[in-house]
């Protein structure tokens, strides 16, 4: 008899309707709606080339480096090559092997595969290799100049999965808030849904470059706890993402004593940490001011592979270091990592490399940061650019990046438009980057997905399309938003 058969309508066991509601309310713009159908303009492209109004689709609704062209580094993998298919390490090999790669890359893979007893495919320790996270904390301590412990760090499946653990740790129930940047990386609010928990927006300030205000923190920590609200911690993202914004010292400070005033865990997501292209706020670490100040705040703080010059974003490595945690939830935490086994093999070693990059003297040392030198320029120079082109437009303003890999400009969006995208019940701002991707093969990220100013409209551009392609792209999008306003500026009369 078919299984189905108490159900005579067909409908499935596993429906919109009876899946886990707390799946269906979370967001995630980064991927959402625009993105989707950039994928079938390029299906389409690819099917019938010349049948759109541009040859290619450029995808700024991600920093995907390596997908926008972006060379990966060449000894993260020389190492990686030789751990994968360690037989070229074999006595028999060892010759032609050192004819093909650099005396340290060999040394590398034979270092980190000894951690593994030379089974990359096998499970590590669920915390991650041993011999990576002191090499993890010795990266901390020579960026911070004080004492960081691999007991602290746990290396993980990208920043996504440290942060995931930790809110899922910090959440008891429905009545815990989390104090999130506003606008944000919507892994925050979506994570935050999914655990049925509530997001405690605080804003960003647009016209002082995005930097944060204890004042607005305030506020906004005084409203949630009248609403009844158990406001648990604070995320701080900096570098910002969207915003591109880098904090100051004597913020960082602010906002540490805020947390210890509050009695807030603080979330330092520092995953932008090498992306600075500002001369006045240079990257200064959370765990560096706690540290400083000898503060008792619980600290997390998150970083990765996927950014930086690095850009490995698809081997999904990254870590998170806990300062100030009780012992007994540190157990927990591990408890919650063994029960995901452990963090993928590759990731770590390239979370290594990261960590660990060649030294002077080292055969690899002039080429490692030399690429990595020209991927920052050049990131630099197209950070520039685009929010030049962005300022240099009607009905548009934009801060320049002091950091991270986006742009986050503002729009002024007709009110003729503003009315017709609410006649076809959509976000008006996600109306224009529609419209963008339509009409130039641009995909961009609207404002609301990451939050913004009620009655103001944002998008996020990504600056990593190849330079080469760069003056084309901008080209593309100042035809596209030139025709967009004049349009809608006349229906307006
Ligand atoms: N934190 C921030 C601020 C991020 O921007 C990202 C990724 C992550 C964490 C997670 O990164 P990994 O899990 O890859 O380490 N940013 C996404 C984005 O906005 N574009 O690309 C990915």
């Amino acid at each position: 008899m078919a299984s189905n058969s108490s159900n005579p309508a067909g409908a499935k066991v596993l429906s919109l309707e009876t899946m886990n509601p707390r799946v269906r309310v979370m967001e995630y713009a980064v991927r959402g709606a625009i993105p989707i159908r950039a994928e079938e303009l390029t299906a389409q492209l690819k099917a019938q080339p010349g049948s759109l109004p541009f040859a290619k689709v450029t995808p700024c609704n991600i920093g995907n480096p390596q997908q926008l062209k972006q060379k990966p580094l060449t000894f993260l993998r020389q190492v990686s090559a030789l751990m994968e298919y360690s037989e070229l390490l074999a006595p028999e090999r060892i010759e032609q092997t050192r004819a093909l790669f650099p005396e340290d890359a060999i040394a590398r893979a034979q270092r980190n595969l000894a951690f593994v007893d030379g089974a990359v495919g096998a499970y590590t320790q669920s915390l991650g290799i041993a011999e990576i996270r002191e090499d993890v904390a010795r990266f901390i301590e020579k960026r911070d100049g004080f004492p960081a412990s691999a007991s602290n760090i746990c290396l993980t499946a990208g920043a996504s999965g440290a942060v995931e653990r930790v809110l899922d740790i910090l959440v008891s129930g429905p009545e815990v808030g989390v104090m999130i940047p506003i606008p944000q990386y919507p892994l925050y609010t979506a994570t935050l849904a999914h655990l049925d928990a509530q997001a405690v927006p605080y804003y960003l300030q647009e016209e002082h470059d995005w930097q944060l205000s204890i004042a607005d923190l305030d506020r906004a920590l005084g409203e949630a706890r009248a609403r009844g609200v158990d406001v648990r911690a604070l995320v701080v993202i900096n570098p910002g993402n969207p915003t591109g914004g880098c904090l100051t010292e004597a913020n960082i400070e602010e906002v540490v004593r805020f947390c210890e005033r509050e009695r807030l865990v603080l979330l330092a997501d520092e995953v932008y940490q090498t992306n600075i292209y500002t001369e006045t706020n240079p990257f200064v670490s959370f765990k560096k001011v706690v540290s400083r100040l000898g503060s008792p705040v619980e600290l997390f703080s998150f970083h990765s592979i996927s950014k930086g010059m690095i850009g490995e974003c698809g081997r999904r490595g990254g870590y998170y270091e806990a300062v100030n945690i009780d012992d007994q939830v540190m157990g927990q935490l591990l408890k919650l990592a063994s029960v995901s086994l452990c963090p993928n093999v590759q990731g770590q070693m390239a979370v290594d490399i990261m960590v660990n990059p060649p030294q002077p003297g080292d055969a690899s040392h002039a080429q490692y940061t030399a690429e990595l030198d020209a991927i920052y320029q050049s990131m630099r120079r197209r950070a520039k650019k685009l929010a030049e082109a962005f300022n240099s437009l009607p009905n548009m303003s934009c801060n320049d990046a002091q950091g991270a890999m986006y742009l986050f400009p503002k729009v002024e969006l007709p009110q003729a438009f503003v009315d017709e995208a609410a006649a076809l019940g959509q976000q008006p701002d996600a109306l224009y980057c529609m419209r963008m991707l339509e009409a130039t093969g641009i995909s961009v990220v609207p404002g609301s997905g990451f939050g913004q100013v009620p009655g103001t409209f944002h998008f996020r551009s990504t600056f990593l399309p190849p330079e080469e392609l760069f003056d084309d792209f901008i080209a593309g999008f100042k035809g596209f938003h030139l025709d967009f306003i004049s349009r809608y500026a006349g229906s307006q009369q």
